[in-house]
């Protein structure tokens, strides 16, 4: 035993003694990178990225035992210098941005830099290149291993496959132990590949940057094959739908010649305008918007996994989401038609606002390709005071009351603006809520029997809920923006100007928090039971419907009013904008509400709504909205066809840039023209 244990030891012993490189190597290694988070998110005790980046180095180390001894010096040192290099990139990318590099977006960045963030004033720090002393140790210790003779004698030891394989099997382990701690969301966030500083905190550099080069090659390469044929059924579906623009209507260039400030109102739902609790609005500011502008009360967002960005990018393109990645991460470089572009044309500055960091959603890279003149974000624009955070960050009313100067000075400067506000706070998971004065527990009023004293008693309700914590948060949002257009009024910035309101996406809420809202029996704190006749249910549809957000335009003078009831998808905005603003967007897949009858809108998985029926591509069923209406297998089936070829034309423009590339090929058919011509 005590012999066995000898030989192993002396075994351990001398496989420490001839892997001295390789060890300094992942040392190191793993080393910068731990490095780098500390410098950066400081997030020191995750044990997550550690074994990730132990995973990572040691498979990529234990090929450098197929070189011989004296030539593995020169592997391991190139990869020092690659992850050097990337740790230094990195963190020169967090100092401005305040997340990771990536290389889809490498090559932009430093023009980025120049350009976009022309108020960043150092692009580096001295820290940045503190990873250097990796590439110094790796020659030191080399020097060192090389004057011991260490090459000459490991080479007589060293059995190259068999130190390959094992370490490739302990990498494996340590990835094991990793992949067992992820969570859903950590997998679903690591195929999306937008939030970036949450995933080198999870996956670490290295895995990350792994994952990061696949997804962007990934997208590069897919636009590879069938353009032809996408290209083709591109000219024939806009050559068919723009054979005749629409009539004009009673709300063609209504605004025409009118500022715009949209405001993307986080995570707000249709429901919670007409909400009260213990009589109490929720949304008492919305709810006056509402009735005295034009208001859309059948409105569903259509985002895919990239949610808020998608939102915006369908509200501006009247394009759906891509299929798969997300048009922000991997297709924020494309041409796209959006308002911006006409609003510009018409002499409109356009400007976007958002008190997040710049990188998140690339909203930096793609903020200018939409046709933003500026994009006002925080670190550059915003301060942020210890008091004014709320929930992710600057709490939405410091926001909008630091963007009015901003806006005051561009109308001053413009004949005309267009400007967009992202909101923030009301963010799941709805954080905000401890902080936000809003009452959802329910008061009742209760006689005592025998003295007849009227007490009001409280009983829990939405306390402590997810759905409560949401409704505070909304109100707190609700009230950001009523105070916001109390400023813009006293700023006199109302008097010419639209205000766009859209709800970006639901809240996301499961629905065991509506069954609780809806069936609470508050005199006896408990919840109805399903088989008691008052019994609310929700079923898969109602939970669908329910996902509606509020869209409303509204301007001091009430020019445009009334309530829209046709079903309306965020992809029928900017044509429906457009109509009042005097512009038509050529490329849109959705329609002027006002010149379309039968309206459909068009979800990213294949379902749909009308104002008949609810279809679910999931179910491959649906059901009927409209109780009196009458239909057949064929309108499903058209409609099915429909929402397919709305999905595929999109995407297509996505992927293949089509319309960039369209308007190349036409200019190439003009030019020739011309020449022919002056010949
Ligand atoms: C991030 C914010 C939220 O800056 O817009 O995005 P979401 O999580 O809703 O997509
Ligand atoms: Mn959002």
């Amino acid at each position: 035993m005590k012999e066995k244990f000898k030989t192993i030891m002396s075994k351990i012993g001398l496989y420490m003694k001839t892997n001295k490189l390789f060890f300094v190597f992942v040392l190191t290694s793993v080393g910068n990178a731990t490095l780098l988070r500390f410098l950066t998110v400081q997030n020191y005790f995750e044990i997550k990225p550690l074994l990730a980046d132990i995973g990572a180095v040691l498979l990529i180390g234990a090929f450098g035992y197929f070189f011989k001894p004296k030539n593995q010096f020169k592997y391991y040192f190139t990869w020092s210098i690659i992850f050097t290099f990337l740790c230094i990139v990195n963190s020169m990318y967090y100092t401005n941005y305040m997340s990771y590099a990536s290389v889809s977006l490498l090559a932009t960045s430093l023009q980025v830099v120049d350009v976009g963030d022309a108020i960043v004033k150092q692009v580096m720090e001295l820290k940045d290149f503190s990873y250097i002393w990796q590439i110094v140790a790796m020659i030191f210790v080399h020097l060192y291993l090389k004057k011991k003779n260490y090459y000459d004698y490991v080479k007589d030891i060293e059995v190259g496959k068999v130190r390959a394989l094992n370490t490739i099997v302990a990498s494996l382990i340590f990835f094991g132990f990793f992949v067992s701690t992820l969570t859903g969301l950590d997998i679903s966030r690591f195929g999306k590949q937008w939030n970036r500083t949450y995933l080198v905190m999870k996956f670490g550099l290295y895995t990350y940057q792994a994952n990061d080069i696949f997804v962007s090659f990934k997208t590069k390469i897919s636009p590879l094959f069938g353009y032809d044929e996408a290209a083709k059924e591109f000219r024939e579906y806009y050559e068919e739908r723009n054979k005749e623009t629409p009539e004009p209507n009673e709300y063609t260039d209504i605004l025409k010649g009118r500022n715009v400030l949209v405001i993307h109102a986080e995570s707000i739902q249709n429901f919670m305008l007409g909400t009260t609790v213990n009589g109490v609005e929720v949304t008492p500011n919305l709810n006056r918007l509402a009735s005295e502008g034009l208001y859309f009360s059948n409105f569903y967002a259509q985002e895919s996994v990239g949610t808020s960005s998608d939102s915006e990018f369908t509200f501006l393109t009247s394009l759906m989401p891509a299929t798969s990645g997300t048009v922000a991460v991997s297709y924020w470089d494309r041409d796209y038609s959006t308002s911006l572009k006409y609003l510009k044309d018409m002499g409109y500055y356009n400007f976007s606002m958002h008190a997040n960091n710049g990188t998140f959603w690339n909203r930096n890279l793609i903020h200018p390709k939409y046709g933003y003149d500026r994009f006002f974000y925080y670190t550059n624009d915003y301060y942020i005071k210890k008091s004014d955070i709320l929930g992710l960050g600057l709490n939405d009313k410091s926001f909008f009351k630091q963007s009015v100067p901003k806006i005051k000075e561009i109308s001053e400067n413009n004949q005309n603006f267009y400007g967009t506000l992202i909101m923030l706070t009301n963010h799941t998971p709805f954080d905000a809520a401890s902080e936000i004065d809003f009452d959802v527990d329910y008061k009742y009023e209760k006689v005592d029997e025998e003295t007849g004293e009227v007490t009001t008693v409280s009983a829990p309700f939405l306390e402590d809920t997810t759905l409560g914590n949401y409704f505070k948060t909304v109100h707190y949002a609700d009230e950001a923006i009523g105070e916001f257009i109390d400023e813009l009024d006293e700023a006199g910035l109302l008097e010419n100007t639209a205000i766009v309101i859209y709800g970006d996406h639901d809240a996301k809420i499961k629905k065991a928090e509506y069954l609780h809202y809806y069936n609470y029996d508050p005199y006896t704190d408990s919840i109805l039971d399903e088989d008691d006749p008052n019994y609310k249910t929700m079923d898969y549809y109602d939970y669908e419907l329910n996902r509606k957000v509020p869209f409303i335009i509204w301007t001091k003078d009430q020019k445009v009013q009334g309530e829209i009831t046709k079903v309306m998808g965020m992809y029928d905005a900017s044509p429906t904008l457009g109509n009042m603003l005097g512009f038509y967007n050529e490329y849109a897949l959705g329609h002027d509400i006002f010149s379309i009858d039968d309206n459909i809108v068009v979800f990213p998985d294949g379902s749909w709504v009308s104002d008949i029926m609810y279809y679910s591509s999931s179910k491959g069923e649906g059901k009927l909205l409209d109780p009196e209406a009458t239909i057949n297998a064929e309108y499903i089936e058209n409609n099915n066809a429909y929402a397919e070829k709305m999905i595929d034309i999109s995407n297509d423009i996505i992927v293949y840039n089509l319309i960039k590339r369209t308007k190349e090929d036409e200019a190439i058919v003009n030019d020739e023209n011309t020449e022919e011509y002056t010949e």
